[in-house]
């Protein structure tokens, strides 16, 4: 038997834009062709033996204003995790100097806010500018920004923003009502217009269905000029929020989920983001096999834990992966 074609255009290519049915299409797919295509479309685009390494630390933990049903920071759900004030630069720049020595190449700060006041971002400017002057790429996400944030940050070197929009459109009320999926793109093309290079992914195991998957990726595909980094997280099911209990997505389907952000987004680079502390390492291998080339990497994501660097050194060692 022949082998199965590759999707007749890449999106920077196409003359008309992805359709949900389209990449539901791609879903459909048996298992082997599905993956077959994508790492086709991976080598044509990257190294498949190279992972980006990111580390995540949260320069402001708890106490969140918004209702994003998944998240441990929220402040209108019960969790263990306590409001704390915004780290002291001293902090921040004790742990980008940590993982600079382990090897990551990008330091992402988070921020549990709906978004930063004028003096926050003071303080977060002075990180910016001292986090790249020690050679490290920097990202933040800080939630929503306004006119002006944007170039305020881009004038201090930050390289990445990560604001996801989590899920598709038709679904995103049932997981965040404080703000709108709207107000989402806003900031994210404020931060393209500044000159900023974007990160922006979601999260699967909300109880999505394959439609909203498939409506999340081509959202990205289908915008003017797509993220350069795309992070797809599985849910981390945190309790005491209305997420708790809530089952995690078939394996193969969230296989088949970074598959089809590789075709789609055949440029970025697709981060098997968080949920991999609950992943084994074949599940892993078979993601970047579908085309993820980035992880985090450290003991912990923002609230929750990550796989160590070790279990991580010890997996690139036995896959034959380099770090980038
Ligand atoms: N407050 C900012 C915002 O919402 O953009 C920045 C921090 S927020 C924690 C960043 C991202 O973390 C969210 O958009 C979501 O994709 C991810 N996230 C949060 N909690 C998660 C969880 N329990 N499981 C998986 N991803 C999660
Ligand atoms: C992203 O897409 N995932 C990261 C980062 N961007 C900010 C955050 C994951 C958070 C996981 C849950 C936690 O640590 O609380
Ligand atoms: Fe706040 Fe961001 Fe968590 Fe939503 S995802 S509750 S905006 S920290």
């Amino acid at each position: 038997m022949n082998a199965p074609a590759l999707p007749p255009e890449l999106p920077s290519t196409r003359a008309t834009p992805w359709t949900i049915d389209h990449a539901e299409t791609l879903f459909a797919q048996p298992f082997m062709d599905l993956v077959w295509q994508a790492q086709a479309i991976h080598r044509l685009n990257f190294d498949p033996n190279a992972i980006q390494r990111s580390a995540l630390f949260s320069i402001k933990t708890g106490g969140c204003s918004e209702d994003c049903k998944y998240c441990s920071q929220s402040a209108r759900h019960g969790t263990a995790v306590e409001r704390e004030p915004l780290k002291p630069i001293a902090e921040v720049l004790a742990a980008a100097a940590e993982v600079k020595k382990k090897g990551a190449t990008r330091f992402c700060m988070g921020a549990a806010w709906r978004n930063p006041k004028e003096k926050d971002l003071d303080a977060v400017v002075d990180m910016v500018e001292q986090v790249k002057a020690m050679g490290l790429e920097t990202c933040l996400t800080l939630g929503m920004l306004k006119p002006g944030q944007a170039e305020r940050l881009k004038a201090a070197g930050l390289d990445f923003y990560n604001h996801n929009l989590d899920t598709d459109a038709a679904y995103y009320p049932q997981i965040v009502t404080s703000h709108t999926h709207a107000d989402r793109i806003e900031t994210i093309d404020r931060v393209r217009q500044a000159g900023i290079k974007i990160c922006s992914g979601g999260i699967v195991g909300m109880g999505e269905t394959r439609r909203h998957r498939a409506g999340l990726l081509v959202q990205f595909a289908n915008m003017k000029t797509p993220p350069e980094s795309v992070p797809i997280n599985h849910l981390v099911a945190i309790p005491g929020t209305p997420l708790a209990d809530c089952p995690p997505l078939d394996r193969f389907e969230f296989v088949r989920t970074i598959a089809v952000a590789r075709i789609l987004l055949p440029r970025a680079f697709i981060r098997l983001s968080a949920g991999r502390r609950e992943m084994s390492e074949e599940l892993q291998a078979l993601c970047f096999l579908a085309g993820a080339n980035s992880i985090f990497y450290g003991e912990e994501l923002l609230t929750a834990e990550n796989p160590s660097m070790s279990a991580d050194d010890a997996l690139f060692e036995k896959l034959g992966l380099q770090a980038i």
